[in-house]
């Protein structure tokens, strides 16, 4: 016996050696995965082992071969079925299933009419390797050994399956920092981790917000309620309205922070356009990102919701099966037709979801432009042809809308070409910061340019357009630089006050000028909802109309931080705004509790999904 061991193959081998070749093959065939680098093309070829073979291992502790036999047909029908599952929603959706998109059903709706015309002849040989291995199941044929696997074989098989996954998990983590705490994309998810590990990962995400939400109960929303009412700022008398029935027109500037406004690198203006254009406009000059590891979708969600993102992963991921009552919800009732412009990947940041829980009627998404290698760089799509062809989009659209555009250009690592570069790069020894200055000076230009379309297609008359940086560009791994940019050393107050972003808003017929008051994303839904005429005051919001004589000057940011009139709280100290230098705590003790409160109150509104049990009609404010 000892013989016949050493000269055939294990069943156990055989079965996985299958299912992974099967997963590879498809991977290659059946889903559209780009690969950037042999590391990893690599990654993509042992992904799906670690899984397969725990799950396929479990069948060496049956007893008897025929419940083995059946355990091995059973998990090889459940795992093709999963593949070719993805496989056809891929077809369709170009993306890959998720728990709370399988639970959404208007989607499947959507999915169920024409899913029939996803099917191929063809498809059977996705099956094809079960049939042989119920063939070797039966024929039992020599050359592969059926005997039961000894203790210390099994051992050390198990241990070679948790080598490969931690191998995986570790090559990902190199390939992509914080992969599993951020889910960027679907995409690059499958592409790490393997299909099968996602799929499981996706369920935890999904059981764990599912616990959440069905322990809430509507009862949690009366101190809630009573905190966004006494939090209400009424509108400014004489800006209510003042834009009523124009287009409302979005840009969230990628990366940019407020440093670079009215300033210069190597004597030349970083931002000559952006700097005229806040002369025309309302321009908020104390004006805060709120993001947190979510980025631009946690802007985004800042933006829409007046709610603050969640203090881990991307809210846009986990929560995108709640009930949202949007900016963009609130408009398309007013009449707007609403719709999200962004030349990227779709589901990065699961937008094709989120968006539709957050009332978008259209995403014109990457397959809505034309983008090609010329006018690509970095990301993807360079500002300027992006702005040229969203305003044609825009033309044909029914008026009024507002549109939602996600510039690209400007995003770490800010590679740019040679064509692109208006101003030169700084000298330090950053060179993300170094070019940071020029892509900067890159998106400016594209702005100009797409004011300048706006003017000659006769929209920029009739529109309400809106700046606003999305989140930081420089990490403070690059204080040393930062530092010897801004001529100070970068101390936690610094670092504070340069997670200020540009926000502008330039409304026709109405003078520019600035406004000082300290606020932050958070805000920037009833602001906007209020100069369109639209009262918020039914609303859950968590922030306050930036133009309202009672707005409180403060921004909370997701990590604790805030910043108020007079002081910032950083790093366990306030600080005075007058010296930069830290003073004493009592001056920043009122505003903890509040910010505190408040980020308490975002999280359980969205973790326990409390918008769903929210009645605007019975709101007493
Ligand atoms: C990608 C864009 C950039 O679609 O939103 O993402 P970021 O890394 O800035 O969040
Ligand atoms: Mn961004």
């Amino acid at each position: 016996m000892k013989g016949t061991l050493r000269n055939n193959v294990s069943l156990i081998s055989v079965v996985v050696l299958f299912l992974w070749i099967k997963t590879y093959i498809i991977y290659q065939t059946s889903f559209n995965i780009e690969i950037e680098n042999t590391l990893q093309a690599f990654i993509l070829f042992i992904n799906p082992l670690s899984f397969i073979m725990l799950i396929i291992g479990i069948s060496m502790f049956f007893r008897s071969d025929k419940g083995r036999n059946r355990y091995l047909m059973f998990i090889g029908f459940l795992l093709t079925f999963l593949l070719y599952a993805n496989v056809v929603f891929y077809r369709f959706f170009n993306d890959f299933i998720t728990m709370p998109l399988l639970f959404q059903t208007s989607n499947f709706a959507d999915l169920g009419n024409s899913v029939t015309e996803e099917f191929k002849w063809y498809d059977v040989f996705y099956f094809a390797d079960l049939v042989v291995l119920a063939v070797i199941l039966k024929v039992k044929p020599k050359f592969v050994n059926f005997h039961t696997v000894p203790k210390m074989h099994r051992r050390a098989y198990f241990l070679a399956a948790a080598a490969m996954f931690f191998l995986n998990l570790g090559l990902s983590e190199i390939e992509r920092p914080q992969l599993l705490t951020r889910t960027f994309d679907r995409e690059m998810l499958v592409k790490n981790i393997g299909t099968f590990n996602y799929h499981i990962y996706d369920v935890i995400l999904q059981s764990k917000s599912s616990a959440q939400r069905a322990l809430a109960d509507g009862s949690e929303l009366a101190d809630i309620e009573n905190y966004s009412d006494a939090n209400y700022a009424k509108p400014n008398d004489q800006l209510f309205g003042v834009a009523k029935g124009k287009n409302l027109i979005v840009v969230s500037v990628e990366s940019t922070q407020e440093f670079v406004i009215n300033n210069k690198v190597n004597g030349q203006e970083i931002t000559p356009f952006m700097n005229q254009f806040a002369k025309e406009s309302l321009y908020f000059n104390n004006f805060y990102h709120q993001t947190g590891q979510g980025k631009t979708s946690d802007a985004e969600f800042l933006i829409e919701n007046s709610l603050y993102p969640l203090s881990r992963g991307a809210v846009f991921f986990t929560h995108s099966g709640n009930e949202f009552n949007s900016m963009a919800e609130r408009l398309h009732e007013n009449g707007y037709y609403s719709n999200a412009m962004h030349a990227n990947n779709k589901s990065f940041w699961n937008r094709d979801i989120m968006y539709k829980s957050l009332g978008y009627e259209r995403f014109y998404e990457v397959g809505d432009y034309d983008v090609n290698e010329d006018n690509s760089v970095n990301w993807g799509m360079k500002d300027i042809p992006f702005f040229e062809q969203s305003v044609q989009h825009m033309k044909e659209m029914p008026k009024p809308f507002y549109s939602k555009l996600l510039t690209l250009t400007n995003h770490h690592p800010f590679y740019y070409d040679e064509e692109d570069k208006f101003i030169d790069e700084f000298t330090s020894k950053s060179g993300t910061l170094n070019r940071y200055f020029v892509t900067v000076r890159y998106t400016d230009e594209a702005l100009k340019k797409f004011i300048g379309d706006l003017k000659a297609s006769g929209l920029y008359e009739n529109s309400v357009i809106v700046l606003y940086g999305d989140h930081y560009g420089i990490s403070e791994n690059h204080n040393e630089a930062m530092g010897q940019y801004l001529g100070k050393e970068v101390t936690p107050f610094v670092s504070t006050q340069l997670q200020k972003v540009p926000f502008m808003i330039h409304i026709p017929g109405v003078k520019g000028r600035v406004i000082d008051k300290v606020g932050g994303q958070v805000d920037v839904r009833p602001t906007l909802l209020h100069l369109l005429g639209i009262q918020t005051k039914d609303d859950l919001e968590l922030g306050q109309d930036l133009l309202s004589e009672d707005h409180e000057d403060l921004a909370v940011f997701r990590d604790g931080r805030f910043v108020t009139k007079d002081y910032v709280y950083a790093d366990n100290k306030c600080w005075d705004k007058a010296t930069e230098q830290p003073t004493d705590k009592n001056y920043c003790v009122p505003y903890m509790e509040k910010a505190s409160t408040e980020l308490n109150y975002s999280d359980r509104i969205i973790y326990g999904d409390l918008l769903r049990f929210y009645d605007p009609d019975s709101a007493k404010k």
